[in-house]
C-alpha cells in the first residue's frame, strides 16, 4: 500500500531512547519561540561569560570559531512532549569556553541569556564534562535563524527549553536564579528521564 508517511506517522514501537511521557516527532523539528526571531547576523553575534569567573571574556563570531570544533550527535527532548532522534549540531563544547574564563570555586549555577532577553537557569555541572555546546551548524549547514541561528546553546540531556536560542552569554552565580520558563512554573533542572517538567516534579 502506498500511503503518505505524514498521514500514518511512525509505528509506535517501544523506543528505549524515549524519556517517559515523550513521543517521537520523526522528521519534524517544531519551532518553539516565546519571542519574534531576531535579525541577528553572524557579524553582530557575540557570546560573553561573566559573573563568578577569574577572567570574564567576550567572543565574536571569528574568535568563537577559533576554538576546537565539537559536535553533538543524538537526541533532543522538548517539555511539550516531542523528542527528536539523531540530530547533529556542530559548534564548540562549553568546556572550551569555560577553560578560558576559569569558573570560581563558588560558582554553582548559570543564567543563560539570549540576544532577545530570553533566559534559562542551569546548574553549572550540567554545562561541563562534554555535555553542552554553543552550536552554529545543524546537519552540516548553518543553524536556521528560527532554530536559534546564528548560534544557540545546546544542553541535550535536559529538556530543550534550557537550550537558549540566539545565545548571548552565561553569568555564573553562587545561587540559582530562575529564568523565563522557570519563573513561570517550570522545573529548575529539567531532567527528561526524571520527568522534571514543572516546579516540584
Ligand atoms: N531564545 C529562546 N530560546 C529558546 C526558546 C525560546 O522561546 N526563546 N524556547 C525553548 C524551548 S521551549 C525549546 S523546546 C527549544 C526549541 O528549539 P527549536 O525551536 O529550535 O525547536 O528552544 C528553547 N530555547
Ligand atoms: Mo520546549
Amino acid at each position: 500500500m502506498n500511503v503518505t508517511r505524514g498521514f500514518t506517522g511512525r509505528p509506535r514501537v517501544h523506543n528505549p531512547g524515549l524519556p517517559p511521557g515523550q513521543y517521537d516527532a520523526g522528521e519534524d523539528w517544531p519551532v518553539l519561540s516565546a519571542e519574534v526571531t531576531p535579525d541577528l547576523a553572524p557579524a553582530d553575534w557575540s557570546f560573553r561569560i561573566d559573573g563568578l569567573v577569574e577572567r570574564p571574556h567576550t567572543w565574536d563570531w571569528e574568535s568563537a570559531h577559533a576554538l576546537p570544533a565539537s559536535a553533538y550527535d543524538g537526541d533532543i527532548h522538548c517539555v511539550t512532549g516531542w523528542s527528536k532522534f539523531g540530530v547533529r549540531f556542530g559548534g564548540v563544547s562549553l568546556d572550551a569556553f569555560l577553560a578560558v574564563v576559569r569558573p570560581h570555586v563558588s560558582a554553582t549555577h548559570v543564567l543563560a541569556s539570549s540576544h532577545t532577553g530570553y533566559t534559562a537557569n542551569l546548574p553549572l555541572t550540567d554545562l561541563t564534562g562534554g555535555r553542552a555546546w554553543i552550536v552554529w551548524e545543524y546537519d552540516g549547514k548553518p543553524l536556521p535563524s528560527e532554530h536559534g541561528g546564528p548560534a544557540r546553546l545546546v544542553v541535550p540531556h535536559l529538556y530543550f527549553w534550557k537550550s537558549a536560542k540566539w545565545i548571548a552569554g552565561l553569568t555564573l552565580l553562587d545561587h540559582d536564579e530562575p529564568g523565563f520558563w522557570e519563573r513561570n512554573g517550570y522545573h529548575e533542572r529539567g531532567n527528561p528521564w526524571q520527568e522534571q517538567r514543572y516546579s516540584g516534579d
